[in-house]
């Protein structure tokens, strides 16, 4: 058995920099890593289309100034293959690798009383143990494959988004059927439009979207951006979303109708996120969202030169930007090809996966390749999916039976020393997940040097701390039109998943100001021995 200071499970911006902060401590630390390289979710999402879309200049970390310097982003939204390279940089620049166990698959992990150490085994057949354990297991990790009746039986290839092959995979000349339509189909439909003979995209739910409005980028804006750099990145921490575009500046229903109709021509135009940032009330107040949904609608049916396949495209089943916004290029417009083709699933469901394609309950579409862009096991998935055992045999499994329970989303009740990087009850994938992760990794940093100095064996949230934290969670999520939508958010996509409002919708701003006030009052609402 190999005893460790700490041990961190992943390697993606969350893992790479807790283990840069735990080496600075001088911390013995280890990171296992499934991959066989460093990434996360970048490492396997590598569908075609695949890219970021929060904007490149604020999608990075925040504590390389040289790096922020060196590097250019060839685009407003990158690429996944120059975010893989920007991480592989990372991992070599920090000097990372040589503490990363790559291949290496987290099967269990158990807390043990007596030594106040976890064990950690590996379904390579180690254990490894450590006094922290922290998970760095992102919060879209497990991908989900629905449960179709005769999924096995079919001949040609299945593919997952997020279990992409390494290799090219050409369409050429195929008949390609995608199931999903979220961000990552928004994203890999055009493109696999492009080389596929027929696409035949099954839609079970139509998905608000924006333009993304990609471009090259733009060398003046680069520019003003490295000149100013640290104020920005300094802003941004105390911001909602994490990113440095106003926010939050207009009250949608105050305005007369035709400055509304403005300034969503211009959110329009501007493209990406910015569309959800400059109001206050779109989220909260129905008709202020009402607006927003109309006008998308509009421009959806300016794009789709079929009015019954735009009426489809239109999402209606839940308010504006409560499932999560995508951000398109050209997916609007594939649908005007002769080649491309929408299932509408709400009227024709599936009923099976034959041998040669997909039965729905009007007809058998005869496929070449089923792509399976149906999403993740999100927030949870990767958490539950490892038998975590903390004190007196509390499974996490069952802690969360009923629905998710941590304080700041960072630590459980029952789990000594065990940290969850953008854990469900934080702002995570509410905001730019890259600051989230760093407010996270460095708040666990802190507190984890803190038990060093003072020669502390344990700290775990106090159960009613957890309890009044994931009440106020609950009560944030609540007073926005977030729960009225069947989202991952909601656990909604999962048959069997407790229903509940799993991110902090609070923004990052005041939840690291929270945060930080914890801290500074020597953790309270934690029990330390
Ligand atoms: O997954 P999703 P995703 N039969 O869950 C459908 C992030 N991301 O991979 O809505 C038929 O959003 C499902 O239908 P419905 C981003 O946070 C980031 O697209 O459940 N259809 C839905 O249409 C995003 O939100 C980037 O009715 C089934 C789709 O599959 C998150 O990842 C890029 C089905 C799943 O959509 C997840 O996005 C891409 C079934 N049985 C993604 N089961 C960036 O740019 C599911 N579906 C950073």
């Amino acid at each position: 058995m190999t005893q460790h200071d700490a041990i961190v499970v992943g390697t993606g911006f969350a893992g790479l920099y807790m283990l840069h902060r735990l080496h600075a401590q001088g911390l013995n630390a280890i990171v296992l890593e499934q991959g066989s390289d460093v990434g996360g979710t970048w490492y396997w999402n590598r569908y075609p289309g695949a890219r970021c879309d929060n904007e490149s200049l604020g999608y990075s970390y925040s504590f390389l100034p040289d790096l922020d310097q060196e590097w250019s982003w060839p685009e407003r939204y990158s690429e996944q293959p120059v975010i893989l390279r920007y991480l592989n940089t990372v991992a070599d620049r920090l000097d990372l690798r040589r503490d990363i166990r790559f291949d290496t698959r987290v099967e269990a992990a158990r807390f043990d009383e007596q030594s106040s150490t976890w064990a950690v085994s590996t379904a390579q057949g180690e254990t490894l143990t450590a006094r922290y354990l922290v998970m760095a297991t992102g919060c879209l990790s497990v991908p989900n494959w629905p449960e179709i009746p005769g999924r096995d039986d079919f001949d040609g290839d299945v593919l997952h988004t997020a279990l992409w092959p390494h290799e090219d995979y050409d369409f050429t000349g195929k008949t390609v059927a995608v199931i999903g339509t979220g961000s990552t189909a928004i994203q890999s439909i055009p493109k696999i439009a492009e080389q596929a003979r027929t696409l035949t995209v099954f839609q079970r739910t139509a998905n608000h979207c924006v333009p993304a409005q990609n471009m090259p980028m733009d060398p003046e804006v680069e520019a003003e951006r490295k000149a100013h750099y640290p104020e920005i990145r300094a802003k941004s921490r105390l911001t909602r979303s994490g990113d440095f575009v106003p926010q939050g500046e207009v009250t949608l229903m105050a305005l007369s109708s035709d400055k509304q109709q403005r300034i969503l021509e211009d959110c329009w135009q501007q493209g990406g996120f910015y569309t959800q940032y400059p109001f206050n009330d779109v989220l909260t107040d129905p008709n202020a969202n009402a607006i927003v949904t109309a006008f998308s609608h509009d421009q959806i049916r300016k794009r789709v030169k079929d009015p019954a396949v735009a009426e489809l495209l239109c999402a209606k089943d839940h308010p504006f930007g409560t499932k999560r916004l995508c951000a398109d290029t050209n997916y609007f417009e594939t649908y005007n090809l002769d080649h491309v083709h929408l299932v509408n699933l709400k009227s024709t469901p599936i009923k099976a996966i034959t041998a040669s394609g997909i039965r729905t309950s009007a007809r058998d579409h005869e496929v070449d390749v089923i792509v399976f862009a149906t999403g993740f096991d999100a927030m949870t998935g990767a958490l539950t999916s490892i038998d975590i055992e903390g004190r007196d045999g509390l499974r996490l499994r069952d802690k969360w039976a009923e629905g998710t329970r941590a304080l700041l989303g960072v630590a459980m009740n029952g789990f000594p020393n065990l940290f969850t990087v953008t854990g469900p009850g934080s702002p995570s994938v509410m905001i730019n997940v890259v600051p989230a992760i760093e407010q996270h990794v460095e708040w666990i940093d802190r507190c984890i040097d803190w038990m060093e100095q003072r020669g502390a064996q344990t700290i775990e949230p106090e159960a009613r701390a957890e309890d009044a934290w994931v009440e106020h969670v609950n009560e944030t999520a609540n007073a926005t039109l977030f729960p009225q939508a069947n989202s991952w958010y909601m656990g909604a996509n999962i048959p069997g998943k407790p229903r509940m409002f799993m991110p902090y919708v609070g923004g990052l701003g005041d939840f690291r100001r929270r945060c930080d006030e914890i801290a500074d009052e020597g953790y309270s609402g934690f029990a330390v021995t």
